[in-house]
């Protein structure tokens, strides 16, 4: 998937075709952002193959569904990375030192974000970014509970677009780190991960740092049941975008008529989650109508899996160096603090000599 940022269409155009009658001239944020997802479904089912983009999985159901599908046996990578966190977080945080800033793009239930809080001495601030807007202020709200002692500064935005203002907190920080666990790099391409770790970078500044977690290359027979569970949660995870563009656009996907699948491309090394019509139709979505062949499938994510040091070369290629990498002890999750390369001799993050892999 690529290019979702460049719209050509007009959005007045669209405008007209929302469910409500359109966002007029006193448009508020959510008609601005339906609007953009309307722009966005429209140009990815004029697409061949059909596409949607993953993050339009994460309305407040499509939150809570992730958080369930992170507690699912065949789903390793919560698991295998809160591991890593536990095990090394004492370390990470000695990396990083003291008075930091923490900026989490796609921050969902900030859950390994307390083992790195709980570790970091006297962080000046926490800023959870996430597009799901409902969800991110109930889990702010805990947060605040949990550690008083640290501003909680939330940003709803999605993070693939220009972040206006983020939120300055109280005393300023040492250095920013921007904590981007979960393989949610994953779910980009790789012209689209560094463009994405290049902004990182920029985020982060000269003395900072970017944590990044990724999901290691492994066998299928691991894999495939991570993204097909037995319970079929990882299902209703997928179709629960379907319901979202009939609740949110006026759409009329007939559910029952796509079928979760979850196949691996072993030449792109990435995991694919398709929704496949069962049948021969058609789907209204914004006054256009997209027409759907039998066994015919939509793309709603890809998930990178990299072996270390391809990530270190990509990484590199949106000038970031790895100075330290961790894996956990099933070796299945891998967490790399980035540096930009001009701070790679020693000085960025008091991070003292690389040492990948
Ligand atoms: N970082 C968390 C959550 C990962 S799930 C963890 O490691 O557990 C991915 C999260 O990113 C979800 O909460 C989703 O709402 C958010 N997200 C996905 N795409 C986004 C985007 N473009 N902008 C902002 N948030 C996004
Ligand atoms: C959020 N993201 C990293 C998850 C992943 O594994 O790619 C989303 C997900 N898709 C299916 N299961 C989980």
């Amino acid at each position: 998937m690529s290019g979702w940022a460049d719209r050509t269409s007009s959005s007045r155009a669209f405008s007209e075709m929302l469910p409500t009658g359109g966002v007029g001239g006193a448009a508020s944020h959510g008609d601005e952002s339906r609007l953009e997802m309307l722009e966005d479904v429209i140009e990815g089912l004029s697409r061949t193959p059909k596409m949607i983009p993953p993050k339009y999985f994460y309305d407040e159901k499509g939150s809570r569904l992730f958080d369930e599908i992170t507690r699912l046996d065949e789903y390793y990578l919560t698991r295998a990375e809160t591991a890593l966190m536990e095990e090394h977080a004492r370390e990470i945080a000695g990396e990083i030192g003291p008075g930091a800033l923490i900026i989490e793009p796609g921050s969902g239930s900030s859950a390994k974000t307390r083992i790195l809080l709980d570790a970091l001495i006297d962080p000046v601030g926490y800023v959870p970014v996430d597009i799901s807007g409902a969800y991110l202020e109930q889990v702010a709200a805990g947060l605040r509970l949990e550690y008083p002692a640290v501003p909680i500064l939330p940003l709803a935005a999605d993070f693939t677009e220009p972040l206006d203002a983020l939120p300055e907190p109280p005393r300023p920080p040492t250095r920013r780190i921007v904590y981007f666990p979960g393989s949610t790099i994953g779910n980009f391409t790789e012209l689209e991960a560094e463009r994405l770790l290049t902004r990182m970078r920029r985020m982060a500044g000269a003395g900072g740092g970017v944590l990044v977690g990724f999901d290691l290359l492994k066998s299928v027979e691991v894999l495939l049941p991570a993204y097909d569970d037995a319970a079929g949660v990882t299902a209703r995870f997928n179709l629960n975008l379907l319901a979202r563009l009939n609740a949110e656009l006026g759409a009329d996907f007939d559910l029952c008529a796509f079928r979760h699948q979850a196949p691996f491309n072993e030449a792109a090394s990435r995991m694919e989650m398709h929704l496949v019509s069962v049948r021969s139709q058609e789907v209204r979505v914004g006054g256009r109508t997209f027409a759907f062949g039998e066994g015919e499938r939509l793309v709603t994510e890809y998930s990178y899996k990299y072996a270390p040091e391809a990530f270190a070369a990509l990484a590199a290629s949106a000038g970031l160096a790895a100075r330290r990498s961790w894996t956990d002890a099933g070796g299945l999750f891998c967490v790399q603090l980035l540096v930009p390369e001009d701070a790679a001799g020693g000085t960025a993050g008091g991070v003292p000599s690389p040492a990948v892999g």
